[in-house]
């Protein structure tokens, strides 16, 4: 194989070029710099961008808001990842891995940092008793969709969608290898869609949102631009799901929130009331 990358003994960050998503991290981790978040009028406060991870927490909020539940009115910030901003000293205090999306819960006597959209789907899904079965095999296959959504769509995002979409160079190796295991996962998906209206089993849950954000957008075309290289029509039962939840309100709504990217009329940077949502999806 020609230009073959022989490792140094010692790694070193020698990150090269003006690859924005190549260039975010350095192997060190806290702030970067001081600067406080800003906090709006609501208990909750979500610092976040409009990706597949930020959209399944809006999502949530949005389906809980649908339910009349006023308690999960909130505060959405945007976090420009781009420019850096996760790496600030008010970010970092709340999650301190440097990642969107965070949330501040100042609901109760103590402020409640949550990061990992994961996490704050669950304490989000906890504190309001909506979208997690609350007992038995209903709540472990929930969550067991649920962690395979967290393990799987780095291979997606991370893996695939770097090398096919945002690397400067198109590899075939690493392509090559993200696109068979997102293949993989989206087979296990339309199986398990065969059989079941919802991720996890008849009951629409914080599964559906944690998937549907990655592999829902994907099979709609809307992720990478990878609809035909990947084939997603096949995958029928994906397809049907994901038109099902789609269609729904809060996902409407929820998938805007904090988006500065993709069509105009699907672009949202804050949200702070359901006219700030009404504003854009009326217009
Ligand atoms: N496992 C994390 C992943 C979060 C994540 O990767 N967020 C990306 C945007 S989708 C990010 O903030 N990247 C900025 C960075 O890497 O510095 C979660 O589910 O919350």
């Amino acid at each position: 194989m020609s230009n073959q990358y022989i490792p140094p003994k010692i790694w070193v960050n020698e990150t090269k070029g003006d690859n924005q998503w190549a260039n975010i991290n350095r192997p060190e981790s806290g702030a970067r710099f001081e600067k406080e978040l800003p906090v709006g009028e609501h208990s909750l406060q979500l610092y976040s961008l409009g990706t597949p991870n930020g959209q399944k927490v809006t999502i949530l909020l949005e389906e809980l808001l649908a339910l009349g539940i006023k308690e999960a009115e909130y505060d959405a910030f945007l976090i420009n990842i781009g420019e850096s901003e996760q790496f600030s000293s008010g970010f970092v205090g709340v999650n301190p891995n440097s990642k969107i999306p965070a949330l501040l819960d100042k609901s109760g006597d103590e402020d409640v940092n949550v990061f990992e959209s994961a996490s704050i789907l669950v304490h989000l899904a906890e504190k309001f008793g909506q979208f997690l079965p609350k007992d038995g095999a209903a709540r472990t296959q929930t969550f067991n969709w649920l962690f395979w959504a967290q393990g799987a769509a780095p291979f997606l995002g991370g893996g695939f969608g770097h090398f096919y979409a945002y690397a400067d160079e198109k590899q075939e190796y690493p392509i090559n290898r993200f696109a068979m295991e997102v293949k993989r996962q989206l087979d296990v998906l339309d199986k398990q869609l065969a059989t079941n209206t919802f991720v996890s089993g008849e009951e629409y849950t914080i599964a559906d949102m944690a998937v549907w954000t990655w592999y829902g957008n994907l099979v709609l075309g809307k992720l990478y631009d990878a609809a035909e290289f990947l084939q997603v029509e096949t995958y029928t039962n994906v397809v049907r799901w994901a038109k099902m939840i789609g269609l729904r309100e809060g996902v409407q709504r929820g998938r805007i929130v904090n988006r500065s990217f993709g069509e105009k009329w699907e672009q949202l940077r804050e949200r702070h009331s359901a006219e700030d949502i009404d504003k854009v999806l009326n217009q």
